[in-house]
């Protein structure tokens, strides 16, 4: 099972910045440690600069598995169900340009997390739906023109109020109905909004694409008291390939951090 470390570009607004800490110092922390991938939540399409990053990565034989959208909506304001057609415009522009830097930095995936946005303006639960439709499936339809995957990571409710659950991913991922659109499922956000973690992995199965790891409070796996085992057994009965992401908060400090999830994981999936 292939593991690969999130990490955040120094100066962005995103919760798992780690302090002073450079990119390319976390990468080799990552290295050190054992890691086969990163995965980057830039502060901007070119920031880092993805030719740059893709060279960081490969410096220490690791690779780069994924880009986070969700610059655009904190850095700026931008999201998929936004009322104003223009800006929402800006964000599928915005999202396109991250796929560019995906292609660049060798990553096959983009994920879609608060780039979706809240309910505001007024707008009904049926129009910002609607929207966010329209916006995924144009961004979509480009991932699949660069041979790229963009996921819907669903989120819990005091983060976002679209796609709590893994049943609401999968509404969506129905309703946008492209092959290069796919699940992202995070086990924190699970904790809080799913029934059984495990039975969402199941019902997922095959749509999930890519898997983040983080503890009941956020912390590296073992640090918190969700029980992983049952997650883990449902990754494993429904095939699941894909990567182990840990996306989670760097204490007490990013090597301790680091080395606590990777160990976890490899115990977790031998
Ligand atoms: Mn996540």
């Amino acid at each position: 099972m292939k593991a690969s470390l999130y990490l955040t570009a120094p100066g962005s607004r995103f919760w798992t910045a780690a302090s002073a800490v450079s990119l390319a110092q976390a990468i080799a922390v990552a290295a050190g440690c054992g890691y086969d991938a990163v995965e980057v939540m830039p502060r901007d399409a070119r920031d880092p600069d993805p030719e740059a990053l893709r060279a960081m990565a490969e410096r220490h034989g690791l690779s780069v598995i994924g880009l986070a959208t969700g610059y655009v909506a904190l850095e700026h304001g931008l999201t998929f169900t936004h009322p104003d057609p223009e800006v929402r415009r800006q964000a599928v522009r915005a999202a396109c340009r991250c796929l560019d830097s995906a292609l660049l930095a060798g990553a096959p995936l983009i994920s879609i997390g608060i780039i979706r946005g809240k309910l505001q303006g007024g707008a009904s639960r049926e129009e910002a739906w609607a929207h966010l439709v329209d916006c995924v499936r144009e961004c979509g339809l480009y991932a699949g023109e660069l041979g790229l995957t963009l996921t819907i990571e669903p989120g819990n409710r005091y983060e976002t109020d679209f796609i709590h659950t893994a049943d609401e991913g999968l509404a969506l991922l129905r309703s946008v109905n492209l092959p290069s659109v796919r699940l992202q499922l995070d086990t924190f956000h699970m904790n809080i909004e799913e029934a059984s973690p495990a039975d969402a992995v199941r019902r997922a199965g095959l749509y999930t694409a890519h898997v983040h790891l983080a503890d009941s409070n956020r912390r590296a796996p073992g640090w918190g008291h969700l029980d992983f085992r049952p997650i883990a057994g449902a990754l494993r009965e429904t095939g699941y390939a894909g990567a182990i992401g840990l996306e989670m908060l760097l204490v007490p400090d990013l090597e301790a951090a680091a080395r606590q999830g990777l160990q976890f994981v490899r115990r977790l999936f031998g």
